[in-house]
């Protein structure tokens, strides 16, 4: 039987992609917990971007959450988590990119840039547009839903998923809304939000505002250093 280890850190939403591919794929894993705030030193070796997630499959590390995933789904085939064919699965990783490349830099800024009102609303805007681009581009053209691409779940879902978990924390800190004409978009999340690999690693929105207490302290903390 192949040994499947999991590095992670219970509030990171990159591993908590990866626990949510292992609960939906079914596979036996470890789960090695490491306290960012105060991380081991042993972690360099395991982790050479010093970041969590990293899978450990039978002695070998693999990093980068979207990675791991297609690599979790390459590995363990059962059940399949994306398109049979080849379009669609290139449909797929257009959409996981756009996740890393415009999805998430939106909400970085955002986060980042929140104590200068001028910035906020400009970030907000741009946080709305992509949703809106998500509604139409995605949502609407890939099927009739419920998930991503269609009738099953996909690595995509699970690569926005605690992404949008994580968007009560942007409308408190930084006023971000959901626009109203993005009804598929709140479809999605609603029957993504009743997936037991979901419920089994979410936390409540007090959980991931002490996170982003933590993390603006730590920072603060890390520049008065420099
Ligand atoms: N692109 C990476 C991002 C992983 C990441 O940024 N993880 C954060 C925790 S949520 C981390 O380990 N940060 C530690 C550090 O940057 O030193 C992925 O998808 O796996």
């Amino acid at each position: 039987m192949s040994k499947v280890e999991l590095f992670s850190f219970e509030a990171c939403p990159y591993a908590q992609r990866t626990r949510m591919v292992l609960i939906e794929k079914g596979i036996e894993f470890d789960l090695v917990e490491i306290d960012l705030f105060n991380r081991p030193a042993w972690f360099r070796d395991v982790s050479p971007y010093g970041k969590v997630p990293v899978l450990r499959h039978d002695g070998r590390a693999i990093y980068e959450s979207a990675i791991i995933n297609q690599y979790l789904d390459e590995a363990f085939p059962e059940p399949p988590m994306m398109p049979a064919d080849p379009f669609g699965r290139a449909q797929a990783r257009i959409w996981m990119d756009y996740c890393e490349t415009r999805f998430l830099p939106a909400t970085h800024r955002l986060m980042a840039e929140r104590s200068d009102p001028g910035k906020t609303t400009a970030n907000r805007d741009k946080l709305t547009e992509v949703l809106r681009f998500i509604e139409h581009e995605a949502l609407r053209k890939l099927g009739e839903g419920p998930f991503w691409m269609g009738a099953r779940p996909t690595l995509v879902d699970f690569q926005f998923l605690p992404f949008f978990e994580r968007f009560a924390v942007y409308e408190e800190l930084a006023g971000a809304r959901w626009p109203e004409d993005c009804p598929r978009l709140r479809q999605w999340y609603q029957v993504l939000a009743e997936r037991s690999s979901f419920i089994q690693t979410r936390h409540t929105l007090d959980f991931h505002l002490e996170q982003q207490r933590k993390l603006t302290e730590a920072r603060t903390a890390a520049a008065g250093k420099t």
